[in-house]
């Protein structure tokens, strides 16, 4: 990036070697490297902040549970949601897509109603839609693609059932192809059918400024640990409209009012949501990870990788027999490709023996690779901290690869 601090030197495993190669990390989709300020936060908190929250009346813990709220607060500015309470801390994309599955199903769909998902969904946005339908006999239905990897809205629009739509799901950003999805229409046009819409945006947090008011969106899920944050926290965003209609996902400690064998009555927003003990270290690293994002501006970040990712295109579009999945103009800082005939595990494994961190396979989203017509890519993807020589070194190594099949 175009400026005086080496953010590279925030992340001290970037300094390491693997085979006695300097390490070159391009699995950023999966997860991450931490920057010292989000690892210390975690250390920090363990040495000198540790006590559950939200139950003593002790120092350290009034302490704890006023930096996990002060996180809360972090990431309702970072989103721009209208409240706090409109913010549920959960264990990630996963969990949060699972908890609105099963409270927004148990109270708005019966029988023969349906959600919409989109083709490019990963496993995360599919299979609880699928478990509900197991047990309520739902059912759901699936926005195609064109082949540059872009979502329909004419053929989206078609989806629709009055009175059976009871719901729309879809990334804000594919994890295969990078389309960034026009999620502001697809928002406008589920609510001319009073339908509301989930947004799965585990990869957009950490790449794209998102306004969950100015989008209207009403559930928004993503997890920390893509977006330079700790693992095992992440969020579910919802309207406190909605939120208040829904019943808990799990029971526990934290989520109740008052607990008796006859009757229990249940906390209010956002606890009625977060049963038990909740990783109150990990959310204020991940309101660390926030800081350290706002302090270098999400949008310095979204300009340095969309040029890496320009330059990856053009550079790997000149290796003879490479073929790029996913054409959209808009696109986020991630490159799916396969390379002649070799199949992606060989070409990753390859990668890796010179020191390239890249990931290969289905990245969950096996229907996905069933509508394109393969097993599956190889996949680089960028942060904040890779580099154009990182990038020419992969294509290099890619031309070294092409050579030896
Ligand atoms: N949704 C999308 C679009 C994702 O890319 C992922 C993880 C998830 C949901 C699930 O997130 P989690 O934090 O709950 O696991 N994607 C990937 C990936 O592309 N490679 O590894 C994980």
């Amino acid at each position: 990036m175009k400026t005086t601090h080496n953010y590279r030197a925030d992340f001290p495993i970037l300094q390491r070697e693997v085979y006695g190669k300097p390490l070159i990390y391009l699995d950023n989709a999966a997860t991450t490297q931490k920057p010292r300020q989000v690892v210390e936060a975690i250390v920090d908190g363990y040495y000198s902040t540790n006590a559950n929250v939200h139950r003593g009346v002790h120092f350290l813990s009034q302490q704890a549970t006023e930096l996990h709220e002060e996180s809360r607060s972090a990431v309702r500015k970072f989103i721009n949601a209208r409240n706090s309470h409109e913010v549920i801390f959960t264990r990630g994309t996963t969990e949060s897509i699972n908890l609105l599955a099963h409270s927004f199903g148990e109270a708005f769909m019966r029988e023969g109603d349906e959600v919409i998902l989109s083709v490019m969904e990963h496993h995360s946005n599919i299979v609880p839609w699928q478990l509900l339908a197991a047990r309520k006999k739902t059912g759901i239905k699936v926005i195609p693609v064109n082949s540059k990897g872009e979502l329909q809205p004419d053929e989206y629009e078609k989806l629709f059932t009055l009175g059976r739509t009871k719901l729309v799901s879809v990334a804000h950003v594919s994890n295969v192809l990078g389309t960034i999805n026009p999620v502001s229409e697809i928002i406008r046009i589920a609510h001319e059918h009073q339908v509301p819409v989930l947004l799965d945006g585990a990869q957009a947090t950490p790449h794209l400024s998102v306004d969950v008011q100015e989008l209207d969106v009403d559930f928004y899920a993503f997890s920390g640990h893509k977006m330079y944050g700790p693992t095992g926290v992440g969020v579910l965003y919802g309207k406190e409209e909605w939120l208040d209609r829904l019943p808990p996902y799990q029971g526990g400690g934290e989520m109740i009012e008052h607990v008796g064998f006859d009757r229990t009555t249940f906390n209010t927003l956002p606890f009625k949501f977060e049963a038990g003990t909740p990783d109150y270290i990990g959310t204020s690293a991940l309101a660390k990870a926030i800081a350290y994002i706002t302090t270098i501006g999400i949008d310095n970040i979204a300009v340095h990788e969309r040029e890496l990712t320009a330059y990856a295109t053009r550079r790997l579009s000149a290796i003879d027999g490479l073929r790029i999945y996913g054409q959209s103009e808009q696109k986020s800082s991630v490159l799916s490709f396969l390379l002649g005939r070799i199949h992606p595990f060989d070409t990753g494994t390859l990668l890796d023996h010179l020191g390239i961190a890249v990931r290969t396979g289905h990245h969950c989203a096996q229907p996905l690779m069933q509508h394109l017509g393969i097993e599956g890519t190889v996949r680089a993807s960028f942060a904040l901290y890779n580099t154009t020589e990182e990038i020419d070194a992969l294509a290099e190594a890619l031309e070294r690869i092409q050579k030896m099949f």
